[in-house]
């Protein structure tokens, strides 16, 4: 073996055996100019700030302090489903609703692409914590990566640098994820605002409990303790360890009797977690705390009931469609500085702008760096721009947001955007009907992801981009859970869609603070106190049974929201039968006896 001296890499801050074999490995596979151990200090924020605003990618903003707007390269702007792969050994353990490749034949392929990848940049090994630091058993990772924009980000977004790698030890067990932007600088090369690679890979390894990611510097693909870690890779172990990785934001609600319930929601990516999670009540003497607002990892506690942790630091929120009239707390979180964004609108006294905040101003700079007026033809900011922006910082963050023991869940809902067929909201009659609504779930496809947007697709549990593993295990693992605890101590399910249309495809439901109005119905139904109807697909309300004082809105756009209409449901059939065709013969015995129940009772 030949030692290769890396500036760096020798004055290492840990005695932790496998990870300095790793970043030793790694190091002389990529060939960076030095290696850098992130720290997570206000030191190293300052300095990777500065560096990046000599590079061009950042500019600071004059109107919040210590924040900064980026613009990304135009073709890396979203999720790449189509580049994301789930490596288990056996391609039946990914799925049929994956990308899969044989393990060691995607490390070839993803090795010759990082072989001198870091050439001319800098390597930083971030150590970092999803969930508490002080969790029973710390969920660490590492990420490597050559973007100074991603560990500035995963500032904001984890619990990273020196109090993450005390937790490390000499030998804990650690998530290993390699992040390279896969564009290595020639000596004099002038480097790009957003470097980054059109070979793009984000690859999971689920039995190792690895993430390896190539080619992009934004989000999902290159932030890996968000859903690669938490999501794709947790989804493995919790199937394994008996527990739940979800994509859902966390609230704590309050009654005007002061008696506080937890509620978790799963609405796939753009679908109104965020506003959720931060919502302002519209009805009196209701209050909305915040825990999370992406992810939910849940386990049983002893006494039965499912508690929630949010294993997130920051919110990496969508901006268009933000201010101060649907998410007042978002933009009072960022009002407070410390922030990144990234793809809105730069205004010509430096602060941000994006459609959806009031009138736009006479001039911009869009996020493709070009003149922007009211009269454009393109939106100054990209559908799925972003704030990145603590948790810390949000005025309504539940006191408890960090307890590592969770908070216990009473209410799961799940959602989607459908212009039409499923009702405002829906009780499910028991867990298993529950789980057959989430393992159904359809939703428009959004700019979160790359690829065409509006089209219905179903996103069982708002996870089909998330899910590490098959999803007719991943259903048959909802399905076991529910078999582990007393009826009465699992979390009542509930679906709802915020996005029904009338026939000038305006919204029949305001959304956003007025949601809070069916909250307040969902913790009625768990005491008992409010009335539904039953309809073949579970408990819909009317709009008698919903507080609707003082809610500005028509009685006919009302009722045609809480429709249960069983034509379109027949419709609907044939959907789900496809779907479940696809998952093929792991779809669980108890979901094709909800779906045959179903359409008995449908007729
Ligand atoms: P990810 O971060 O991608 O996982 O998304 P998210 O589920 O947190 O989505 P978010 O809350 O950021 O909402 C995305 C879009 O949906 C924004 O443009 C919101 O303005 C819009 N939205 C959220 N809630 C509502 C609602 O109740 N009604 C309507 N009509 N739109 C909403
Ligand atoms: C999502 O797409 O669901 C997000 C944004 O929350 S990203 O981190 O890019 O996945
Ligand atoms: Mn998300």
């Amino acid at each position: 073996m030949t030692a290769v001296t890396i500036p760096g890499l020798e004055h290492a801050p840990t005695n932790h055996a496998r990870l300095l074999a790793w970043v030793q490995e790694v190091a002389e596979l990529t060939c960076p100019d030095e290696v850098v151990w992130a720290d997570g200090s206000q030191g190293e924020w300052d300095r990777l700030t500065k560096k990046l605003v000599d590079a061009g990618t950042f500019v600071p903003l004059k109107k919040k302090p210590n924040s900064f707007w980026a613009a990304s390269d135009p073709t890396d702007v979203a999720r790449v489903e189509e580049r994301t792969y789930i490596c288990s050994v056996r391609e039946e353990d990914s799925g049929p609703t994956n990308n899969w490749m044989d393990p060691s034949e995607m490390k070839a392929i993803m090795t010759e692409l990082y072989r001198g990848c870091m050439r001319g940049r800098t390597m930083y090994v971030i150590p970092f914590c999803m969930g508490p630091l002080d969790a029973e058993k710390p969920m660490l990772g590492v990420e490597i990566t050559d973007s100074e924009y991603v560990v500035v980000s995963m500032h904001i977004m984890t619990r990273m640098g020196t109090k993450a790698l005390k937790l490390f030890g000499e030998d804990a067990p650690f998530v290993p994820a390699l992040h390279s932007l896969g564009a290595p600088l020639e000596p004099g090369q002038e480097d790009a605002q957003w470097p980054c690679n059109d070979t793009k890979y984000i690859s999971h390894f689920p039995e190792t409990r690895e993430i390896w990611s190539f080619g992009s510097g934004y989000g999902g693909n290159a932030l890996l303790g968000k859903k690669c870690y938490s999501l794709r890779i947790a989804s493995a172990m919790a199937r394994d360890e008996g527990w739940l990785a979800e994509h859902m934001l966390i609230l704590k609600l309050t009654s005007p009797e002061n008696k506080a319930y937890y509620i978790a929601a799963a609405f796939p990516s753009a679908c109104g977690k965020t506003n959720l999670a931060m919502l302002e009540p519209s009805i009196p003497g209701w209050k909305v705390e915040t825990l999370g607002d992406d992810i939910a990892w849940m386990r049983f506690g002893e006494d039965g009931r499912l508690y929630a942790v949010n294993p997130e630091n920051g919110f990496f929120g969508v901006a268009p469609g933000t201010d101060y009239h649907t998410n007042p707390n978002a933009m009072r979180t960022i009002a407070k500085g410390n922030s990144l964004f990234t793809n809105v609108a730069l205004t010509d006294d430096g602060d941000i702008w994006w459609e959806g905040m009031g009138e736009p101003p006479a001039h911009l700079t869009s996020w493709k760096h070009q003149d922007w007026t009211p009269d454009s033809e393109e939106l100054s900011s990209h559908p799925n721009s972003r704030y990145c922006t603590p948790i810390e910082q949000c005025d309504i963050k539940a006191p408890e947001w960090e307890d590592p023991n969770g908070v216990p869940i009473s209410a799961i809902f799940f959602g989607g955007r459908r212009a039409t067929t499923i009702p405002l909201v829906t009780e499910s009659r028991d867990w298993q009907h529950g789980t057959f609504m989430g393992a159904t779930l359809s939703s428009e496809t959004t700019a979160a992801a790359v690829g065409k947007t509006g089209v219905v697709r179903r996103d069982p549990m708002a996870m089909l981009p998330f899910i590490g593993y098959n999803a007719g295990d991943y259903f048959q693992h909802w399905v076991d859970l529910g078999k582990r605890a007393d009826a009465d101590k699992l979390p009542k399910i509930f679906y709802v869609n915020w996005f029904r249309r009338g026939d000038d495809k305006r919204f029949l439901w305001p959304g956003f603070g007025e949601n809070s109005r069916v909250l307040k119905w969902a913790i009625e139904r768990l005491e008992g106190k409010a009335a539904a109807q039953e309809t073949p697909i579970g408990y819909v309300p009317t709009a008698a049974d919903l507080d609707l004082e003082g809610l500005d809105a028509s009685r006919e756009d009302i009722e045609a929201s809480l429709a249960f209409d069983a034509d379109e449901w027949r419709a609907e059939i044939p959907l789900v039968e496809e779907w479940f065709a696809k998952i093929g013969e792991k779809v669980p015995t108890t979901l094709r006896d909800e779906l045959a129940n179903l359409k008995q009772r449908l007729g």
